[in-house]
């Protein structure tokens, strides 16, 4: 790659303790260090107007510079918990019944992005190159290129892009649709985003597209699929890892025997856990002989608690915890653990491996990394079963997986119970055609063949 990366995300996240906070920041943090690069968003935090939310901080660490900005209250309101996670979230996940959308939410959202533009102007050099991520931030790039900044600017979204009808819901989709032209190169996790976008862009607003290239609005991208990987090899030293082992052998001695099945997610209602709370109900009231052998440990970290239905699905599963247990519990076997903390990742990982089933049913996801997590942590002469959501980008690439319909709760029991006496034969197998997908399409895999396709555009 020719010049300095400079990548742009709402958020900003930690350089220094990258590899503790894993994932996507690690992707990007290498990336960076090894592009020498500078990363530009949000610092996190909120400022009253005048107390300095107007500034640029810069901070440099190993070869990588953060440039942040602060939020004003109102623009927090209505760029983040508004226009992004009120609208373009929900929409984007289907939710058409959840999209709460107000005129102000969407000018917020305009302006904050043309502020973060302006920001960043100064700081860039001609030759830079830009990797923008996800929903909050579409309009950014038409602001650079009104401010005749030609570099190359590519566009990654980290969450599903919708059906046509769906897209059309959207107060100013197409405004939106025409901003995102301004990118050189959009990128999507899967074929299934790329086919849906085309097909938004060329039968509703006349676009063209041939050859991976769509022309609309007197412009032309690069539309293409770069499935997420997580970094497979590290993850799977988690597990021996001290945090890792102490976990592991902590579950494992409480277990005394039975089978657990794990669930780990943000406290979201696109992740389907009120439907994994019933499809669990379904397999003890359905299958008389896990009663008293099976545990579901769920995991779920409480975010964007600034949002309505966040809190609303909080206290659904509250009631539904309690309700299962209360129904099944005896005095020495406590059917569903749910945990509203966050776990360390090596932890994480251990809790994974002394799971025999990991349950993943999104009623929508871009791609979901904790089934890839959940398969990597696992030991491969003895290795837990995956049962994974159709809906999940992730569900394209791993089709050795028990793959269900998250909304039948039936097929989601049976799936338990096949998952609960797979032969050792069988899940040796399919754990070995998922780890060869996760080996191969891992995370380095994603970020150079984005970057490289970015530079080609
Ligand atoms: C968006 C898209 C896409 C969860 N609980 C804990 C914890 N986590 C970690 C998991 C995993 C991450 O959070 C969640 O990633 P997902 O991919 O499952 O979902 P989103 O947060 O919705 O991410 C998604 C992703 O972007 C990347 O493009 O895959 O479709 O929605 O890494 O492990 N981590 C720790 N403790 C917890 O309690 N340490």
């Amino acid at each position: 790659m020719a010049g300095r990366l400079v990548v742009v995300s709402n958020r900003v996240g930690p350089v220094r303790g990258a590899t503790r906070a894993g994932g996507l920041a690690v992707a990007l943090v290498d990336a960076l260090r090894e592009a020498g690069g500078l990363w530009f968003g949000w610092s996190g935090r909120i400022t009253e107007p005048g107390a300095g939310a107007g500034g640029v901080t810069e901070e440099h660490y190993r070869g990588i510079t953060t440039a942040t900005l602060d939020l004003t209250p109102d623009e927090h309101h209505d760029y983040y918990n508004g226009f992004a996670n009120q609208c373009l979230w929900p929409l984007f996940h289907y939710r058409i019944d959840l999209t709460a959308y107000e005129r102000r939410f969407y000018e917020g959202y305009q302006r904050v992005n043309v502020r973060f533009a302006q920001a960043l102007q100064p700081l860039l050099r001609p030759d830079d190159i830009l990797w923008v991520h996800d929903y909050h931030l579409i309009p950014f790039a038409e602001t650079l290129r009104a401010m005749e900044q030609r570099q190359r600017i590519g566009f990654f979204l980290h969450i599903p892009f919708p059906s046509r009808e769906v897209v059309l819901a959207l107060p100013h989709h197409d405004r939106l649709a025409k901003s995102l032209m301004a990118y050189d190169l959009i990128g999507f996790h899967t074929q299934r985003d790329v086919e849906r976008f085309v097909d938004y862009m060329v039968n509703e607003l006349g676009g063209e597209f041939r050859d991976g290239r769509l022309r609309a609005f007197g412009r032309e991208a690069v539309v293409k699929a770069f499935p997420i990987g997580i970094d497979t090899k590290a993850y799977a030293d988690f597990v021996y890892t001290e945090d890792g082992q102490r976990q592991w052998q902590r579950v494992k001695s409480a277990l005394r025997g039975r089978t657990q099945i794990i669930g780990v997610d943000r406290l979201d209602y696109t992740k389907g856990i009120p439907e994994r709370f019933a499809a669990f109900e379904r397999l003890l009231a359905d299958y008389p002989d896990a009663r008293g052998r099976v545990e579901f440990l769920q995991v779920a970290p409480l975010s964007r608690e600034g949002v309505n239905e966040y809190a609303e699905i909080r206290s659904r599963l509250e009631g539904a915890a309690s309700r299962i247990n209360g129904h099944y519990a005896e005095v020495d076997w406590t059917p569903l653990h749910y945990i509203n903390r966050t776990v360390s990742r090596r932890a994480l990982a251990g809790l994974y491996r002394a799971s025999k089933i990991g349950l993943v049913t999104p009623l929508r996801d871009g791609m979901n990394l904790v089934a890839k997590e959940y398969v990597a942590a696992q030991d491969p002469e003895d290795p837990g079963v995956l049962v994974l959501s159709r809906f999940a980008g992730s569900a394209w690439q791993m089709k050795s997986a028990l793959i269900i319909n998250p909304y039948d709760t039936v097929e989601v029991a049976e799936a338990l119970q096949t998952a609960r006496y797979m032969p050792l034969d069988e899940r040796k197998t399919r754990h070995a055609e998922l780890m060869k997908g996760l080996l191969e399409d891992d995370v380095t895999h994603w970020r150079r063949s984005y970057l490289q396709a970015l530079d080609a555009a």
